[in-house]
């Protein structure tokens, strides 16, 4: 049957939760409380208004709605910074593989990403142009687990949510995937993303088996 794919961007293509890590570390630090790589793990895949109001929280602090968006933007300049430096050699393993599997296959696919950076990561990784539609958190209005991202994704490609295969390292973004009717692999562990369809430890876990058994 015909298929397509609706790539996640942060922990599926490249791992820029180690940046945004950084980034949101410092900040916390700015603000006098400590945060951790597990705090990090619930920022993964949520919007960055959405990240900061959760880092506060973890802080206990309380600030005015001028100040926030002066540390939006002060976290993003800080997070660029390292996104400019990023090439090709970030791709994460397994990705390259099943891009030219799926182009072989005459397959299309797209990005569903929260990140309202993600052209110019994907620009920076030498990504960009293979993607046939790019979604990010400039398209949509409802974040994930809302299924917008998705929908507009699978439009985009002409393409019946059904046959729309879906990867994804978040829990909303999982959530996201199945509220819009589609296929759900995970990238992660199968205790976080037990609501996927498949999940793999990695991106290597594409297999021309696996592919072979998504098509048929
Ligand atoms: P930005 P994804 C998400 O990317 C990240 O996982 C999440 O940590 C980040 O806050 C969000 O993008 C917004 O990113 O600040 O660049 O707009 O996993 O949906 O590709
Ligand atoms: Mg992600």
């Amino acid at each position: 049957k015909e298929i397509a794919f609706i790539f996640d961007l942060d922990g599926v293509i490249v791992d820029t939760a180690k940046y945004h890590f950084l980034a949101w570390r410092n900040l916390a630090i700015q603000l006098g409380f400590e945060f951790t790589e597990e705090h990090n793990e619930l920022l993964k895949g949520v919007s960055r208004v959405k990240s900061l109001e959760i880092l506060l929280n973890i802080g206990k602090v309380e600030i005015s709605e001028e100040e926030k968006q002066k540390y939006l933007v002060q976290k993003n300049t800080e997070y660029l910074g390292f996104v400019n430096k990023m090439t090709s050699d970030e791709i994460l393993p397994g990705v390259n593989d099943l891009l030219n599997y799926l182009d072989a296959n005459k397959i299309t696919y797209a990005l569903g990403s929260a990140s309202k950076n993600a052209p110019l990561i994907l620009e920076k990784v030498g990504l960009y142009s293979r993607f046939s539609a790019i979604v990010d958190g400039n398209d949509v209005s409802k974040a994930k687990p809302d299924p917008e991202v998705f929908l507009i994704g699978a439009k985009k490609l002409e393409m019946k949510t059904e046959n729309c295969v879906v990867v994804e390292d978040a829990i909303a973004g999982v959530e996201a995937a199945k509220a819009a009717n589609m296929t759900c692999v995970g990238i992660g562990e199968k205790e976080v993303l037990g609501h996927a369809d498949f999940v793999f430890g990695d991106m290597t876990g594409f297999t021309p088996e696996f592919l072979n058994q998504l098509i048929n």
